[in-house]
This record gives structure tokens, C-alpha cells and sequence, in this order.
């Protein structure tokens, strides 16, 4: 029994290892790897296009379980109006009259193309909510204004997840993207159909999973995919929009924001990973040397908080399930390793 016992010991702290091995693998690809953090690269519509490399950037992403800080901020971002980050989400708005809010990265990014995959949700009790969603990439940050919760006369590109029909054509909720040179003014009457370069009609309010948008600027093509929260299945993205010969600044920042009108949605924004795409044979600029120092420890931290809590539940499970360790399937009743006698 005695040696069963240390078998038993054994085997769970082989399985706790894995865990833990796995945890590591996941926070460095998550944080602290430069290279490509999936390995796998997509070129999301620009198809016939050479495969991009693509690389996580950490700096220009949010996402659980650990998104906002004691403080109540962001790392690497600015919250602003109604918006309230909490661990796992950022309510961009609440379904309350008149709310405004937007989540904008803090540093403008230099990458020539990019990729960003945005999870959400829209949620209301009513048949029709509003006003919706916008993500952008733009030169300046849009802190506040009339473009769901963010600044008209933008440059850049808006995709607009717009729930209600100011135009009463029967075509909301759907997806517009516009572009703007800084000149434009939003035309919020005609739910911007009059400057769209390009649209789908979705509706991603009140579905049972997360919507998910992925939207690919790479060769100067710009695609829009959505996953419209069907099922649990996180590929199972649509083709929505494309735009060729579209031309964005050189520098710009990222961010995503919302407003609600006489009628409100919760506007929830679960993930905001962005990616950097690099073209075949040209060379990846270097990750922030900065990392090197001072993030490094923040991360550090934060692995430290995993690793602790992963030493808890393996506690609680030896607690838990006293004679069962390891691989339950395996153990008889009384206690005998049956399939290795
Ligand atoms: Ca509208
Ligand atoms: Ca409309």
C-alpha cells in the first residue's frame, strides 16, 4: 500500500507537471514569445496571396482572465466614457439610455498589415437594440463623439456593427465598413450606407455563444469574417466584406467602441488579439526591446499567480477525491492497479 501510495503520489504529480508545463507554454505564447504565437498562419481572404507570417502582439490585445488590474485599468490600454473593464470582459456599454464608451490601445502600431480577431457579445431584451459596435484603426484615438461612442472625421477604417435601422430599409442589423481620410463626416441617418465600401447584413445580437469578427488588412486588401455565435465552434467564420486597393495610414491605433440611444444593448467586448502580418521573405521587425525589463517581471507575476493557483487545486483535488489520483479509470475498488498486474 505504502508503494501504491507513492505511485499514486507519482502519477498526480506527473499529471500537476503537465498542467503546469502547459500553463507555461500557454503564458509564453501568450506573452512572452516573439516568434509567431500559433504557428499557423491565415490569409483570411486574401486568397492566391502569399502566406503571411504572423505574429501575436501582446501590446495591442486584451483578453481574460486576468484583463483589467487592481486599479481598474487596462494593460496597454485606455478606457474611456461608460466603458467599465472588469476580469474577463470590457462592458463597453450597459444597456442603459444615451451611454457611450471606447477601449483604444495607448501606442500607435507600425505595422505595415495586420490581422485582429474581436470577440463579443450584443445583448438586449428587446426585439431591436441599439446603436452598436465599431472597430477601428485609425490615426488618431477617437476618445469620444457620435460614431457609436467614438470621434467622426476619423482617418483610417470603421467597422461598424450596427444594430438599429435609422433608415428604416430593413437591412439591420448588419456590417458596414468606412473608410475615412479625416474629411468625412459619419452618416449616421442612412446607417452609413452611402459610404460603405463594403457591408453585410448579421445579426449578432442575443446569440447563444460569443460573435467573433476577424478582420485581415494585408496586401492591401482588407476582409472582414465573422463567426456569428452559433455554435462553440471558434473557426467556424463567414466571409462578410472585402476591399481592395484599400490604403490605411502607416501608424494607427486600435480600438473598439459602442453607444446605446433610446434603446440599449450591453456591448460586450470578451477579446481583442491583434496580429502582425509580414510578408514572405521580408524580415519581421524585432519585438520591443523593452519587454526585456520591465514587462518581463509584470508577466512574471502573473505566472507566479497561476503557478499558485494551480498548487491550490491540486490541494483541493487530493482533498477531493482521496483515493482516486491520478487516473481514476484505472484503479479498482480496493485499490489494485489491475491493468499493470
Ligand atoms: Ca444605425
Ligand atoms: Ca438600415
Amino acid at each position: 500500500m505504502v508503494a501504491l501510495r507513492a505511485r499514486e503520489d507519482g502519477s498526480a504529480a506527473v499529471a500537476a507537471k503537465k498542467l503546469l508545463v502547459a500553463v507555461c507554454l500557454c503564458l509564453s505564447s501568450l506573452f512572452l514569445s516573439p516568434a509567431d504565437a500559433t504557428g499557423q498562419a491565415e490569409s483570411g481572404g486574401a486568397s492566391g496571396a502569399a502566406v503571411p507570417h504572423r505574429r501575436f502582439e501582446y501590446k495591442y490585445s486584451f483578453k481574460g482572465p486576468h484583463l483589467v488590474q487592481p486599479d481598474g485599468s487596462v494593460p496597454f490600454w485606455v478606457h474611456t466614457g461608460n466603458a467599465i473593464p472588469s476580469a474577463d470582459q470590457i462592458r463597453i456599454t450597459p444597456s442603459l439610455k444615451s451611454q457611450r464608451g471606447s477601449v483604444w490601445t495607448k501606442n500607435k502600431s507600425i505595422f505595415e498589415y495586420w490581422e485582429i480577431e474581436v470577440t463579443f457579445r450584443v445583448t438586449g431584451r428587446g426585439r431591436v437594440g441599439a446603436d452598436g459596435l465599431a472597430i477601428w484603426y485609425t490615426e488618431g484615438q477617437g476618445l469620444d463623439g457620435q460614431v457609436f461612442g467614438a470621434a467622426d472625421n476619423w482617418n483610417g477604417v470603421g467597422i461598424f456593427f450596427d444594430s438599429f435601422d435609422n433608415d428604416a430599409k430593413k437591412n439591420n442589423p448588419a456590417v458596414i465598413v468606412v473608410g475615412n481620410n479625416g474629411k468625412l463626416h459619419y452618416d449616421h441617418q442612412n446607417d452609413g450606407s452611402t459610404q460603405a465600401l463594403a457591408s453585410c447584413q448579421r445579426d449578432f445580437r442575443n446569440k447563444p455563444y460569443p460573435v467573433r469578427a476577424k478582420v485581415v488588412y494585408y496586401q492591401k486588401i482588407l476582409s472582414v469574417l465573422i463567426n456569428n455565435g452559433f455554435t462553440p465552434d471558434k473557426e467556424d467564420y463567414e466571409f462578410c466584406a472585402r476591399v481592395e486597393n484599400m490604403v490605411l495610414p502607416t501608424q494607427g491605433y486600435f480600438g473598439i467602441s459602442a453607444a446605446t440611444g433610446g434603446l440599449a444593448d450591453d456591448h460586450d467586448v470578451l477579446s481583442f488579439l491583434t496580429f502582425q502580418l509580414t510578408e514572405p521573405g521580408k524580415m519581421t521587425p524585432p519585438p520591443d526591446a523593452e519587454i526585456a525589463e520591465k514587462d518581463k517581471e509584470k508577466y512574471q507575476e502573473e505566472f507566479q499567480h497561476f503557478q499558485q493557483e494551480l498548487d491550490k487545486r491540486k490541494e483541493d483535488f487530493k482533498k477531493e477525491h482521496p483515493d482516486t489520483q491520478g487516473q481514476p479509470g484505472k484503479w479498482s475498488k480496493d485499490g489494485l492497479d489491475v491493468e499493470s498486474q
